[in-house]
């Protein structure tokens, strides 16, 4: 086919990138993922650091126990525990400036929490009672993403925003092993890395997507492999051994920082507890599996390497056992009180500006609400746009 040029039209040279290629070495920025499996990292830690992991280890795993105690009491619908992930969860919430942003899944109220966010505002959503929780703009924590691996292209757009705008601001994405099989995973990985955008995924392969093992999910020889055809690098981490897994965060955090684009973090770890209290781990999987778990404990690993090193006595193992305990009651307490809540409250931030559809609705409710003695006590008139209220 011939191809008239129209004169004064605009004809660019092909990019660099349409050239045939020869040697594909230049698109792998690594040809193999980094492993850090096993790595001495905790020696090279600042030891108030180490300390404030090993504090936070074991008041995530008390908030994991009684949580899951809160939806046998009715108190929550759901609860996806992260115990035997407690390692990856703070490593993530730790591992970020306070200018940065977290975007968790369902399986992360820990680094949620760690970051700052009120232990109770991060169990709302599971509760089912008032839209996420939380202001995600407090503590620069996106709401807990229950649909797979959404939260990342929402990640990478945040980061390419921030990166246009001149901010310095990371993004510090988690995903689990399941959600790696997702679209949304392919489309975030790929348009990060395209637009170099200063983004950290972090995949916590806890070794099933509810009752479906990793083997059945990928044929990869690692998860971390899929950064190579990204052209970012990729990490393989001890996801246990929470030291390791801050140290690789915190390098990936700063490359991104510094403008040298996105990394991929696979964190092997286990999920010790069922998938949700509504699962049946036994069907899927052998106690004798995760008794081997059992044996690379984060908590345990932690307290025998700091110990160890004179780092943590009896005193300083009761003492975050105890603050944990204090935790886990002030959660139980306030988790038992019975929310106050506005059933007007539906109809608020859905649009900024109301539709008529809805409109009509909320003037319904409101007339049903004031026949039955309980006027809303909260909401305007127009039910436009307006600030929740909450307890
Ligand atoms: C888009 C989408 N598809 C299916 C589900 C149902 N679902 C909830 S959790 C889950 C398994 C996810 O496994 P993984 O990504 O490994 O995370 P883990 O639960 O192990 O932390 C599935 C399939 C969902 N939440 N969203
Ligand atoms: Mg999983």
């Amino acid at each position: 086919m011939t191809v008239l040029e129209q004169p004064g039209s605009y004809r660019p040279a092909p990019p660099p990138a349409w050239q045939p290629r020869t040697d594909p070495a230049p698109l792998l920025p690594e040809a193999e993922p980094l492993r850090v499996l096993g790595t001495p990292a905790a020696g090279g830690l600042d030891p108030v650091l180490l300390g404030r992991m090993y504090g936070e280890l074991v008041r995530g795993r008390r908030y994991n126990a009684q949580a899951t105690a809160l939806t046998r009491q009715g108190r929550l619908a759901v609860y996806p525990a992260s115990t035997g992930q407690e390692a990856c969860q703070v490593a993530a919430a730790l591992a970020l400036e306070p200018q940065d942003w977290l975007f968790p899944s369902y399986r992360d109220t820990l680094a949620a929490v760690a970051r700052g966010l009120d232990p109770v505002d991060a169990l709302t959503l599971l509760r089912g009672d008032w839209h996420t929780g939380y202001d995600p703009h407090e503590h620069r924590v996106a709401p807990l993403c229950t649909p797979l691996a959404t939260q990342l292209p929402h990640a990478v757009g945040l980061a390419h925003a921030a990166r246009l705008k001149g901010d310095d601001v990371v993004a510090l994405a988690l995903v689990g092993d399941g959600g790696t099989s997702e679209g949304d995973f392919h489309e975030a990985l790929n348009f990060a890395a395209v637009w170099r955008a200063p983004v950290v995924f972090l995949v916590q392969n806890n070794g099933f997507a509810i009752s479906v093992p990793l083997a059945k999910q990928t044929a990869a020889p690692s998860l971390a492999h899929k950064a190579v055809g990204y052209g970012m690098p990729g990490r393989l981490v001890d996801g246990n051994d929470v030291a390791a897994v801050h140290q690789v965060l915190t390098e990936a955090v700063r490359h991104a920082r510094n403008g040298g684009g996105p990394t991929l973090v696979e964190a092997v770890t286990y999920r010790m507890d069922a998938h949700t209290n509504a699962d049946d781990a036994t069907r899927y999987r052998s106690d004798a599996e995760v008794e081997a778990w059992r044996a690379h404990d984060p908590i345990a690993l932690l307290e025998r390497e700091l110990t160890g090193r004179g780092l943590l006595d009896e005193a300083g193992i009761r003492e975050a056992r105890e603050a944990a305990e204090r935790m886990a009651a002030d959660l139980r307490e306030r988790m038992n009180r019975d929310p106050v809540l506005d059933p007007m409250e539906l109809f608020t931030h859905v649009y900024a500006e109301q539709t008529a559809q809805l409109r009509e609705q909320a003037a319904q409710l409101r007339a049903e609400l004031a026949a039955a003695g309980e006027p809303s006590p909260a909401c305007r008139e127009d039910d436009g746009p307006q600030e929740g209220r909450r307890r």
